[in-house]
């Protein structure tokens, strides 16, 4: 496998506008707009991961760990604090966590018994579902939340640039949260074969992948400068992980990289400024009490955002 760069007008040029890309457009201009009017804030939430297709009529693609804890966690704890005024935009990886639903979606099947003709929900699970049903039911009425599809990486980065451009209508009242898992490599659609890869070669398969751009960069600068990001910096080595989130600090000039390693991101991340490092972590006591850490993340993230605005 090897990897040449490109940069980000190559990359949107070398890869085909996402199906249904206007429709998702006009919602999240739309919902913007809306939330603008009544001086809502607006977090953009990005989550899972994004897949690199081998093959034009993909049936094979690269993918990775993330199925969206963070993003779908993070999304709700905004909509917890709900005098802090915050709308949320979920761009999210498809059949990845969702907001509420990820309460239910490995447990339902426990959650539910059958009583004579009908099917009912077990006693010991009914406050923690009624619960959840209010909270979903709450941000449903006031149009709190939506959610956004994204399946390869060339989709989520169309789509990242669209919504980040129509937020910084609303400036610093914007706030990006890239939790997304975002492939650092993909294979051109002019280098990309258009059927599926044959086998019957007897020769191994190799691959050559370019880099993708950094797109922080304009994210930053050209796509809403006036916003609030904070991005994720993942590592397996923690010996690299802070100069790393510091050296994109500095690099893209953004507020906020959350650093995390991959074996304890439910535990223990770093949110890390220019000037600060704040270790923020959960005890196990807390975790087994059903506490999550996405809770702390984000109410320090609120805080900041809320200094930003004013400052
Ligand atoms: C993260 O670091 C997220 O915290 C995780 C969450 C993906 C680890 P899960 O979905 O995991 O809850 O299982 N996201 C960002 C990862 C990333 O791709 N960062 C890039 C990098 O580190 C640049 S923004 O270089």
């Amino acid at each position: 496998m090897s990897a040449t760069s490109a940069n980000k007008d190559d990359f949107f040029a070398q890869t085909a506008v996402p199906e249904r890309f206007s429709e998702k457009y006009e919602l999240m201009k739309e919902f913007v707009s809306k939330h603008r009017a009544i001086g809502n804030r607006v977090v953009l939430v990005s989550s899972g991961g994004t897949t690199v297709p081998l093959e034009s009529r993909t049936v094979r693609f690269i993918d990775n760990f993330s199925i969206g804890t963070r993003g779908s966690a993070s999304a709700e704890y905004p909509l917890y604090f709900l005098q802090h005024g915050y709308a949320v935009i979920f761009l999210y990886r498809l059949r990845s966590l969702e907001p509420y639903s990820r309460h239910l979606q490995r447990r339902l099947m426990d959650m539910l018994e059958v009583k004579g003709d009908s099917v009912t929900v077990k006693h010991d699970h009914t406050s923690s579902l009624k619960s959840i049903l209010q909270q979903y039911e709450g941000v449903k009425a006031k149009d709190l939340l939506l959610s956004i599809d994204f399946t390869s990486l060339a989709e989520y980065l169309h789509l990242l640039r669209a919504s980040a451009q129509i937020l910084n209508a609303i400036h610093s009242k914007a706030l990006l949260y890239l939790a997304a898992a975002v492939s650092d490599f993909y294979i051109p659609k002019h280098e990309m074969p258009e059927h599926k890869i044959q086998s019957s070669t007897d020769k191994p398969l190799q691959l050559s992948l370019q880099l993708v751009p950094k797109m922080l960069k304009p994210l930053v600068k050209e796509w809403a400068p006036d916003a609030f990001v904070v991005s994720f910096k993942l590592e397996t080595d923690r010996n690299i992980l802070i100069k790393k989130a510091l050296s994109a600090l500095d690099k893209y000039q953004h507020q906020v990289v959350i650093a995390n390693l991959l074996d304890t991101r439910k535990y223990e991340v770093v949110l890390v400024t220019k000037e600060t490092e704040k270790p923020i972590l959960l005890s196990k006591e807390d975790s087994d009490k059903g506490l999550e850490i996405e809770e702390e993340i984000v109410k320090q993230l609120i805080a900041r955002h809320k200094h930003f605005i004013e400052s």
